[in-house]
């Protein structure tokens, strides 16, 4: 071999080895083995979502790509997010991000047939009793979400003891919702499970899988509805109250045909419509359900008038009535003759009140930081109608005066907050320090004064949250939200401890009576 060529091979095998040695296999981002070892776990190795949301371009909506990788980074506040900047190269971060924006090779069908095919009836509800088998107040009743194992305790509201245990699907989120008398829970699971237990017997009465990821879940007013918002498919899903079945799927679709996953459903009573806000599109939309809906105008009607209505009429069955907005709506709240709704995005800096009569925005609200309105409540402060508020990102609490909906106080705290609840026969309002140093504290305000009267730290160095009262608001009960936790109960006018009931991580806890009675005091 000529001395050149030699050396030209030399150069390329010395070249090729100091390049393999430069980006040796363990250097290199590798999306897929990243993603399974740290974000697996919680959204899914599929990426349909678990614990946390379906990681797909098509369902991570608003969110850009920097944004994104400002999350992995930092995590995400107010949620299960973590960050992961300590853990992850940038270059790890980028290529995790870049997997998540992959479609995939196809995304589940999850319609009509595939609901259809999930449907269990374990108990008829002909082979029911007509009366209670225990001998607990029916109407003081508690369900206790224990996160710690997936389970949900029914527990007794006067003698505070479990009535009965059992096992659920993955993760329930959000309130469980009653039949308007009591008698039925239904549970929602971020997986799409819906389940619903009857509380005289103590059985399971149904289940199924309307979605691959559920955002929340609303029973109608007269009982015969349930439905469920999706996250993914962007869909709607109504369905019988009395077994489960599946009656009708609405597709989330806007204007330009983009589809939209679903911030959170809500059942109006008065209005006698499930209320419902979209996290890609900025409309909210209310459904109908009473038999005979009042006839609508034909096609699309639009009108910048004001106190005209404005908004698109879908017809048959569960009518939809789109209402425009300036800003998209993370979660919302209603006045309580169902007038206005108010809510708050994400993203933004304000709150909004829409009213839902006239169908448009009626009031700005000074609210940043993010309030969890879903966890606000509403009372009589010196002779109007307040409302008060946590926010997720801020110290605070704000109240708002919902007349004017001018701000009349904020109300510094230790630490941002989750959840805030009262009840008409108490003086005190309770909100949780959900975030920071302080997680472990709850504050008491009296509601006469908008004055922390009393701190409270159940357990030192374990998160305190979530409030709810007994059916006569005499006992307030708290979770300590921990695998090895507890509900404790409060006396709610001493505010000393009444007893402790150990629990697996208990994070809500949901009064019957207070739930279908919506007390301005808790979520309804
Ligand atoms: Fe929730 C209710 C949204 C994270 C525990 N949460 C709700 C509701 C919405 C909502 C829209 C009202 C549904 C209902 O009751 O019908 N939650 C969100 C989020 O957007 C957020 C920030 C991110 C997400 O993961 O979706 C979020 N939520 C959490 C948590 O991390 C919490 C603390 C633990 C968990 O279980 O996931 C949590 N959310 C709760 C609870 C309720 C809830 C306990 C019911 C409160 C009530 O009293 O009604």
């Amino acid at each position: 071999m000529a001395p050149q060529l030699t050396r030209l091979i030399l150069i390329f095998v010395l070249a090729t080895t100091l390049g393999a040695t430069s980006l040796r296999a363990e250097e290199t981002p590798n999306a897929v083995r990243a993603f399974t070892e740290h974000c697996a776990e919680c959204h899914g190795g599929d990426r349909l979502g678990r614990m946390g949301p379906a990681l797909l371009p098509e369902n991570l909506g608003r969110l850009r790509k920097p944004a994104a990788i400002d999350v992995v980074t930092n995590g995400r506040p107010a949620t299960q997010m973590p960050a992961f900047g300590a853990t992850l190269s940038d270059a790890e971060i980028a290529a995790v991000v870049d997997l998540i924006y992959t479609p995939l090779p196809s995304v589940p069908q999850w319609a009509m047939p595939e609901i259809q095919a999930t449907h269990i009836v374990h108990n008829p509800l002909a082979s029911l009793p007509d009366v209670p088998v225990h001998d607990a107040d029916p109407l003081n009743l508690f369900t206790v979400v224990e996160a710690g194992d997936h389970h949900v305790t029914i527990l007794d509201g006067d003698r505070f003891e479990p009535l009965w245990r059992f096992p659920t699907h993955f993760a329930l989120h959000g309130g469980a919702k009653y039949s308007p008398d009591g008698r039925f829970v239904y549970l929602a699971s971020r997986d799409g499970w819906l389940e619903q237990h009857d509380l005289f017997s103590l059985k399971p009465v149904a289940e199924i899988r309307v979605g691959v990821n559920i955002r929340n879940i609303a029973v109608s007013s007269d009982g015969r509805w349930v439905m469920a918002g999706n996250m993914l498919p962007h869909t709607l899903v109504i369905l019988d109250a009395r077994e489960l079945a599946p009656i009708k799927v609405i597709s989330v679709v806007g204007d330009k045909d983009q589809t939209s996953r679903v911030s959170a459903v809500y059942t109006a009573p008065p209005r006698q419509s499930f209320v419902v806000a979209l996290k890609d599109i900025p409309e909210i939309w209310e459904i109908k359900y009473q038999d005979n809906p009042k006839p609508v105008p034909t096609g699309f009607v639009h009108s910048h008038r004001p106190g005209m209505i404005e908004g698109t009429f879908d017809f048959g069955p569960f009518p939809v009535r789109r209402i425009k907005l300036d800003d998209y709506l993370d979660d919302f709240f209603f006045d309580l003759a169902y007038r206005n709704l108010i809510g708050a995005a994400r993203n933004a800096k304000n709150g909004q009140v829409i009213n839902l009569n006239v169908g448009r925005k009626v009031a700005d609200l000074a609210l940043d930081g993010l309030p969890h309105l879903g966890s606000g409540i509403i009372f009589d402060y010196e002779g109007r109608s307040v409302l008060a508020t946590p926010h997720l990102k801020q110290p605070t609490v704000s109240v708002i005066d919902m007349t004017s909906w001018n701000t009349i106080k904020r109300i510094d705290t230790l630490g941002p907050g989750f959840f805030m609840r009262s009840h008409e026969n108490t003086p005190y309002a309770w909100v949780d320090v959900f975030f920071g140093e302080h997680r472990d504290a709850v504050h008491v305000i009296d509601k006469r004064t908008l004055e922390i009267v009393r701190t409270l730290r159940p357990a030192p160095g374990k998160t305190a949250a979530h409030v709810e009262f007994t059916k006569d608001g005499r006992f307030a009960l708290l979770s300590v939200w921990d695998d090895d936790g507890a509900i404790v109960v409060y006396d709610a006018a001493t505010l000393e401890e009444v007893k402790r009931i150990p629990m697996r991580k208990p994070v809500g806890k949901y009064n019957v009576h207070n739930k279908i009675t919506f007390s301005a005091g808790t979520s309804h």
